[in-house]
């Protein structure tokens, strides 16, 4: 059995002993997986050490500095995490995301988190928060084996502290918490490059208020267009085309979960969702994160989902607007309706709510309705990781079913 160690069984010998035989044995090279040249398969690059020898105690951190867990159940840390991300995290000259506070609790508090693994770094004397980091617990599934994983996210430096190494010590930190949960892999995403991507993937953005857009610098008015065309070639249906769409609800939340392991089983690096997964990442909560899907008017049966989250971003300086609201793709299955027609209606619903934009990635099949729904290309890249996990060949986004927040 070559899936997770359980903690009463993680000697050396025998984790070597479950991971050589996770392969068949026409294909096992018992000396040459020991040697350090590539190697033919998938998996960890490092085999877990035994749990006593995980350093016990916090990396050193610059003396003025000192750790800290952010219990993110207080409102008053919550606040202060919610302050630095608004202030400090990832920007362009444009806009800064500004991610909500009940944005953050979400992501915070899945099935089994860990409270130690919300780091925040503070200075000492006055008890700032300068700093953060964040894992939560995840399954996700690599081509055919389920491997517990941590999901990192929310790294953040203040302004001021840039470039002083603080994020290496920070990621250290993570990792030694992660690993003390024998947790031995990780994944997450970002806009910039460092080794090694397993894939990079392109934003795909559909403007639902072209107008505030161009006002505000988000697009620009296209060649020989004016506004007016352009407001009438972004218009949308006043609500869903599609008979028995509406929105989740907790009852729907085993239908739902059987869609998407049916669906996302045909992916490479895959979510692996339970029911309490999808209680949890799915059930609609109000501008956090929407889903809806498609009841059969005559049967009764759920046969296509879709769902998004909010991010809204601050405007940097602009004297009307202060925040872009934008929706982001999440995970969507089409088993009847056409995914172009689902992704059509998801895009009504987003705008009947009031979002300026509707970004995808071009993971899973997205990128068979981009076009045709009047996505254009974004800039910049987001590329994805996975931490002590070997992927042979670099894959493409299309075999990605995982979408991080
Ligand atoms: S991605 C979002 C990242 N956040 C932002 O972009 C917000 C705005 N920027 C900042 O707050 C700072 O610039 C940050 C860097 C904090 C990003 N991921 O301290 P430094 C490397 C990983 O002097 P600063 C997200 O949250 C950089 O290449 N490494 O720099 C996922 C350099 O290393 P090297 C990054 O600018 C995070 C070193 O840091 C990133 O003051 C996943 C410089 O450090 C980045 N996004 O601070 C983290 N940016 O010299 C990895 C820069 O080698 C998790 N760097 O090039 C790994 C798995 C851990 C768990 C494992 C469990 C088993």
């Amino acid at each position: 059995d070559p899936k997770p160690v359980s903690k009463e069984d993680s000697s050396l010998e025998t984790i070597l002993h479950r991971f050589q035989n996770s392969m068949p044995v026409s294909k096992r090279h018992a000396f040459w997986e020991t040697q350090p040249v590539g190697q033919f398969k998938d998996g960890p690059i490092k085999l877990p050490t035994p749990l006593s020898e995980v350093k016990p105690e916090p990396y050193n951190l610059p003396s003025p500095y000192e750790w800290t867990t952010c219990d993110m159940d207080s409102e008053e840390t919550c606040n202060e995490v919610y302050t630095l991300l608004m202030n400090n995290y990832v920007e362009d000259d444009k806009f800064r995301f500004n991610y909500s506070k009940e944005f953050l609790s979400w992501a915070l508090h899945p099935p089994g988190y860990y409270k130690s693994w919300h780091i925040g770094v503070r200075a000492k004397v006055s008890k700032k928060l300068v700093a953060f980091i964040t894992g939560i617990p995840a399954r996700v599934r690599v081509r055919g084996e389920v491997l517990k994983m941590a999901e990192i996210n929310f790294l953040c430096v203040h302004k001021k502290l840039r470039l002083k190494r603080l994020a290496p010590g920070m990621i250290k930190e993570v990792t030694r918490r992660v690993c003390l949960e024998n947790i031995w892999q990780a994944t997450y995403t970002a806009g910039v490059v460092f080794p090694t991507p397993i894939t990079s993937c392109q934003y795909w953005q559909r403007s639902l208020n072209p107008k505030k857009l161009i006002d505000v610098g988000f697009s620009t008015l296209g060649a020989r267009m004016t506004m007016s065309r352009t407001v009438k070639l972004y218009k949308l249906s006043d609500s869903p085309v599609t008979p028995g769409f509406r929105r989740m609800e907790l009852r729907d939340v085993p239908a739902v979960t059987q869609l998407l392991k049916n669906y996302l089983g045909q992916f490479v690096v895959v979510a692996d969702f339970d029911e309490d997964d999808v209680q949890h990442w799915l059930l609609p909560i109000e501008s956090v994160v929407d889903s809806y899907l498609v009841e059969s008017p005559e049967t009764h049966e759920i046969t296509d989902f879709c769902s998004f989250y909010t991010i809204p971003s601050s405007i940097l300086g602009n004297q009307t607007y202060t925040t872009v609201k934008a929706a982001y793709s999440y995970y969507n299955v089409a088993t009847k309706t056409p995914l172009l027609q689902l992704m059509n209606d998801a895009l009504i619903v987003a705008k009947q709510k009031d979002f300026d934009v509707f970004n995808a990635l071009d993971v899973m099949e997205n990128e068979s309705f981009v076009e045709e729904l009047k996505f254009v290309p974004g800039n910049g890249q987001l590329h994805y990781y996975l931490h002590n996990y070997r992927i042979r060949n670099e894959l493409k986004p299309s075999e990605l079913g995982l979408v991080l927040l």
